[in-house]
């Protein structure tokens, strides 16, 4: 049984996600007796939900965390809700910039995770790391990620717990917003967080949600 963790590329211009970089530090590892296996999904509307769909079938995991970066964010940000929406800021990967876009036509509209949230919450503050609960992980590429999580996982019928978490600018994509005046950055206004401790906040929500009951062993049948 493992988790399966995952990021993204970058985006918007950028060269670099701290979602990416955490997936790649953690692959392999052992967290709470359990295999973290990573994979880093494509910030493309059209190629998304394959990727979705290969991740947990390849890996067959117990439990999900999926990354994203949430630019101009001060803190960790655990996300509640994917929405059946695709309305984006900006264009993805591959150019399209959709709008008022069901994911799933007929779908439902939302999927919670099912992370313990709340504990995980408690766990980061108590570890020193900034974090807060979210009720939107937007209407992006992130928030696909979760909804479609969610609803492979439901197609499937697997039991494994999923959630998003948000994550900061890395401090060196924070120094080169400001470095460069084209990017319009309010230096009064322009937070991240160290790799190493977003590393111990993804350590951390894994280690919860891993010792919680949300995460329920497989029937035998479909394990
Ligand atoms: N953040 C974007 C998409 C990929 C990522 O890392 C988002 O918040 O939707």
């Amino acid at each position: 049984m493992s988790v399966l963790l995952t990021g993204f590329e970058p985006f918007d211009g950028g060269t670099m996600n701290p979602s990416q970089e955490i997936a790649r530090a953690l692959d392999g590892r052992e967290i709470a007796g359990t295999n973290v296996r990573s994979r880093v999904y494509p910030v493309s509307h059209a190629r998304i939900a394959d990727a979705v769909r290969a991740a947990l079938d390849e890996t067959r995991p117990r439990l999900v965390v999926s990354l994203g970066l949430a630019g101009g964010e001060q803190m960790i940000r655990l996300e509640r809700v994917g929405v059946n929406l695709a309305d984006f800021p900006a264009a993805d990967n591959d150019g399209a910039l959709l709008k008022d876009t069901k994911l799933i036509p007929g779908g439902l509209d939302a999927f919670a995770s099912t992370l313990p949230m709340r504990e995980i919450h408690g766990a980061l503050l108590r570890a020193g790391i900034p974090a807060r609960l979210s009720n939107t992980a937007g209407t992006y590429l992130c928030n696909a990620c979760l909804y479609l999580t969610g609803a492979v996982l439901k197609e499937r019928r697997g039991d494994a717990a999923f959630g998003f978490i948000h994550l900061p600018y890395l401090p060196e994509q924070a120094a080169a917003l400001l470095a460069d005046p084209k990017s319009g950055r309010d230096p009064d206004n322009c937070p991240s967080m160290s790799l190493e401790m977003m590393i111990r906040a993804v350590e951390t929500a894994i280690a919860v949600s891993l010792q919680s009951n949300v995460s329920r062993p497989r029937a035998a049948s479909r394990s």
